[in-house]
C-alpha cells in the first residue's frame, strides 16, 4: 500500500510511524486510518522491529477525527457500516508495545488514538482534550471510557462535558501520560524508549503488554492469577536462561526472542 497520510520508518529495531497531513492538523479520515492499521501490520509482522512509536507533527498529533468527511453521515449509515469501527481498533490488535509521542494538539479521536496506545510520551506543549461534546456527538473512540480510568471520574467528566483541554503538566500529574519532554527531544526520547524494549525479550515484552492491559479486564485476583502464570511460563522460555545468566556472569544480555 502507498501511504499518503503517514510517514514511515525504521529506527533501528524501532518501527516509526507519523502522521502527515499538516493542512489539517492531522484530521484522522478513514483513508489515514486504513494506512496507519497497514503500516502497524507490517511492523507488527516484521520480525526485525520489536516496538513502535507513533507521532504527529509538532503542531498536532492528531486533531480529532476528520469532520468534513463526518458531516454528511447519518445514523442509519453509521450505524449499519459501524462507521470506521475496525479499522480504528487495528491499533488495539497489536501485540508488540506501541508508544504514543504526542505534540501539540490530541483531540477527540487524536486523544482516544494516544489512550489506544501503551503508554504516551508527551512534549510540553501537548495538549489533550475530548471536544466532540461542541460538536454535538459524544466520543466515539473509547473517550468516555479509557480517559476516565487514566484520569478519574471527575477530571474526565470535566473535560468530556466542557471540552476543555489538559495541558501536559496536568496530562502527566493526572496519569494520562508517563514523562514530559522538550518537543525537540519527543521523537528521540519516545525512539529511545521503544529500542529499551526491543532490545529485551520480544515473547517476554508481549507477557508484560498482556499482562498490564488484563488489569483493565478482570478482578485483581484474577489478574494476579494471570500475571502469576505467566512468569512461571517465561521460565520455559531461552530469555530467562539468558537473562539470569548474564545477571550472574555480570555481561549484558543477549536475548533471542525464544
Ligand atoms: N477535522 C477536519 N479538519 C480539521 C480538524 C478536524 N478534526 N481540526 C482542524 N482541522 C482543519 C481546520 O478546518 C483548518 O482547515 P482550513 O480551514 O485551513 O481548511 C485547519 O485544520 C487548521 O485548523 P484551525 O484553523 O482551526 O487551527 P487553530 O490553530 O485555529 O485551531 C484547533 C486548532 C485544534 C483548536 C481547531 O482546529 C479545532 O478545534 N479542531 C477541531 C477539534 C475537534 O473538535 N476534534 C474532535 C473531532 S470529533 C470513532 C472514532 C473516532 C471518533 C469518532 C468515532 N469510531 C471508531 C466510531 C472521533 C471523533 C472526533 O475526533
Amino acid at each position: 500500500m502507498a501511504y499518503e497520510n503517514i510517514i514511515v520508518e525504521t529506527r533501528g529495531s524501532v518501527g516509526l510511524i507519523a502522521l502527515n497531513r499538516p493542512q489539517v492538523l492531522n484530521a484522522l479520515s478513514t483513508p489515514l486510518v486504513r494506512e496507519l492499521g497497514d503500516a502497524l501490520g507490517r511492523f507488527e509482522a516484521d520480525s526485525s522491529v520489536g516496538a513502535m512509536v507513533l507521532t504527529g507533527s509538532e503542531k498536532a498529533f492528531a486533531a480529532g477525527a476528520d469532520i468534513k468527511e463526518m458531516q454528511s453521515k447519518t445514523w442509519p449509515g453509521t450505524y449499519t457500516e459501524d462507521f470506521i469501527t475496525a479499522e480504528w481498533e487495528s491499533i488495539l490488535r497489536c501485540r508488540k508495545p506501541v508508544i504514543a509521542a504526542v505534540a501539540g494538539y490530541a483531540l477527540g479521536g487524536g486523544c482516544e488514538l494516544a489512550m489506544m496506545c501503551d503508554f504516551i510520551i508527551a512534549a510540553d506543549n501537548a495538549r489533550f482534550g475530548q471536544p466532540e461534546i461542541a460538536l454535538g456527538v459524544t466520543p466515539g473512540a473509547g473517550g468516555t471510557q479509557r480517559l476516565t480510568r487514566f484520569v478519574g471520574k471527575s477530571k474526565a467528566m470535566d473535560m468530556c462535558l466542557t471540552g476543555r483541554m489538559m495541558d501536559a503538566d496536568e496530562a502527566e500529574r493526572s496519569g494520562l501520560v508517563s514523562r514530559v519532554v522538550a518537543p525537540e527531544r519527543l521523537v528521540d526520547e519516545a525512539v529511545e524508549a521503544a529500542q529499551k524494549i526491543a532490545d529485551t525479550s520480544l515473547p517476554i515484552a508481549m507477557m508484560v503488554k498482556e499482562s498490564v492491559d488484563r488489569s483493565y479486564e478482570v478482578s485483581l485476583s484474577e489478574g494476579v492469577r494471570f500475571e502469576r502464570r505467566l512468569f512461571q511460563a517465561s521460565f520455559g522460555t531461552a530469555d530467562q536462561s539468558e537473562g539470569m545468566a548474564a545477571f550472574v556472569e555480570k555481561r549484558k544480555p543477549n536475548f533471542s526472542d525464544r
